[in-house]
């Protein structure tokens, strides 16, 4: 019996399996519903402890868009509630959603005094296997 004989050949199998197991790690993966029912908002920056995070899972940011919005930042911005505003992408949509990646992931709301009032997320995740 060749290879061909089932209109499968090895390399199909080896893609097919592939795709089965970005499947699983997908279906792994959670989605969280920042400061749960509150939402994106004042006072949040409590709202990871006790939580275990890993790289891969969505945080859902949902907010009134004209409100607030999300900035990704490095550790020094999330410490003094500073963005780069030349190379700072603002989200803004009410509905943002960022995946995190292995490590830290820093969050603020870049509008003036809101970081400074707890509007700003640390977030430790761990390896995704
Ligand atoms: C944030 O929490 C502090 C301390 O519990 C409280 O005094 C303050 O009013 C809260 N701010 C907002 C905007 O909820
Ligand atoms: C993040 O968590 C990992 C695993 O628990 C730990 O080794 C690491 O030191 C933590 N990173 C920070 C910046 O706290
Ligand atoms: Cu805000």
């Amino acid at each position: 019996m060749g290879e061909g004989s089932r209109g499968c050949s090895m390399v199909e199998k080896v893609v097919f399996c592939l795709f089965l197991v970005q499947q699983l790690k997908m279906g792994y993966a959670t989605i969280y519903n920042v400061g749960d029912e509150l939402g994106w908002t004042f006072n949040v920056s409590s709202w990871p402890i006790g939580k275990n995070f890993h790289a891969g899972d969505i945080l859902a940011f949902n907010y009134t868009p004209s409100t607030h919005n999300v900035v990704e930042v490095d550790k020094v911005g999330y410490n003094w509630c500073l963005i780069n505003p030349i190379e700072a992408t603002v989200h803004h949509s009410g509905k943002d959603q960022m995946k995190l990646v292995e490590g830290m992931n820093y969050y603020i709301c870049s509008l003036p005094g809101h970081c400074q009032m707890g509007m700003k997320l640390a977030i430790n995740a761990t390896s995704s296997s």
